[in-house]
């Protein structure tokens, strides 16, 4: 691994360098979160508690229109707030410092790109986020704060036509967004220094197909457990596979940049930050309004606050359905009175 990653490293150091990230759940396993399909670990191998016909039932859209309490059930492992970038993601931040960072194509709905605090624009969740609700039917949003008081009562349902709601993450039988299509079109076009491939075991579909149309020109790297899909089938000579966990390689990656210190003030900085106490509501990390102005540090304290209310205030096995209004209520009460930023 030693000699690929000094390739890698050389790449990312070059003139202009351009880097593109392709990753799903497996950058979020150091966190907590698990994925789907490790083996024992994975979401799928630990589904029988929600007697599921099949384990990809619970992201199925017909089978929530029947049964939506599985997904609900779901939701509340993996709702945004309860846990906290890996070193992976903030390598991903770390060269948008840099200046390098081009895209990064994301299959996770555990929006830690964005606590990590890279910007929305550099960011596709190909699968959608928890950031908006909507009824699966008539398709009217429902603000979060709605959303968040009705699950207390048990499944939310629309005010309109009293359909179940979800929020808009993408179910196997449904579109993906629009950014995803429109940001492809573009991207597929371009050629990057390099295009990294990470914590994915590239099954979905159209997501698994991006890493074999990226251009011949960029040099594709795969950080994973596990070889997969073009790496396996199609790979190019000039491919550099690493079977590795993904925080260890960005650990050994950093060394050899030279940029070990840029990424530890980054996690330190985050570290400090959990211990201000915080206010926030939890749309603010996912706002869109550019008049709010508010600084990736802010953004960071206020996801790092998050975490802290769940841990604190929130955290227990075995919840019911009420859980994630809990969590949110007690990151509600908490107050952001120092937010340092390092410029
Ligand atoms: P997956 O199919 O579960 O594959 C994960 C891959 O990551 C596997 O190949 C693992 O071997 C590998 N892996 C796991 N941990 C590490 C690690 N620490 N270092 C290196 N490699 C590791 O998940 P995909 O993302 O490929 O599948 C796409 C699904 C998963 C999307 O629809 C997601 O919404 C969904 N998902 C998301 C999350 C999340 O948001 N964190 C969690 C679980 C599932």
């Amino acid at each position: 691994m030693d000699s690929k990653l000094k390739k890698l490293a050389s790449l990312i150091k070059s003139k202009d360098a351009k880097v593109i990230f392709f990753v799903g759940a497996g950058i979020s396993t150091n966190c907590g979160i698990p994925d789907f399909r490790s083996p024992k670990t994975g979401l799928y191998s630990n589904l029988q508690k929600l007697n599921l016909p099949f384990p990809e039932a619970v992201f199925d859209i017909n089978y929530f229109k029947r049964n939506p309490k599985a997904f609900y059930t779901l939701a509340e492992e993996m709702y945004p707030g309860k846990y906290l970038p890996s070193k992976f993601h903030y390598f991903i931040r770390l060269c948008q410092e840099k200046k390098i960072l081009k895209r990064c194509y994301t299959q996770n709905i555990d929006a830690l790109e964005r606590v990590a605090g890279v910007h929305e624009d550099y960011i596709v969740e190909a699968h959608g986020s928890f950031a908006k609700i909507h009824c699966i039917k008539c398709h009217t949003e429902m603000d979060s704060v709605t959303w968040k008081k009705l699950m207390k009562k048990g499944i939310p349902r629309c005010q309109k036509c009293k359909s179940y709601v979800k929020p808009d993450i993408v179910f196997f039988g449904e579109s993906l967004p629009a950014k995803f299509f429109d940001l492809w079109e573009k991207d597929s076009k371009d050629d990057f220094t390099v295009a990294i491939v990470a914590g994915t075991s590239l099954e979905v579909y159209p997501f698994a197909v991006l890493p074999s149309e990226i251009s011949s020109k960029t040099t594709r790297v795969l950080i994973n457990r596990e070889i997969c899909a073009d790496f396996e089938d199609c790979p190019r000579k000039s491919d550099l596979v690493m079977l590795a966990d993904c925080d260890h390689a960005v650990n050994k990656l950093v060394d050899l940049l030279g940029w070990q210190d840029d990424l530890e003030i980054l996690i330190e900085e985050g570290k400090k930050l959990i211990e201000s106490p915080a206010t926030f509501t939890l749309e603010d990390s996912y706002t869109t309004d550019k008049k709010k102005k508010t600084s990736e540090a802010e953004k960071t304290a206020r996801a790092l606050a998050k975490k802290v209310a769940e841990v604190e205030k929130v955290a227990t096995p075995g919840k019911d359905d009420t859980s994630v209004d809990e969590l949110i209520k007690g990151i509600e009460k908490i107050d952001i009175k120092s937010v340092r930023a390092k410029k």
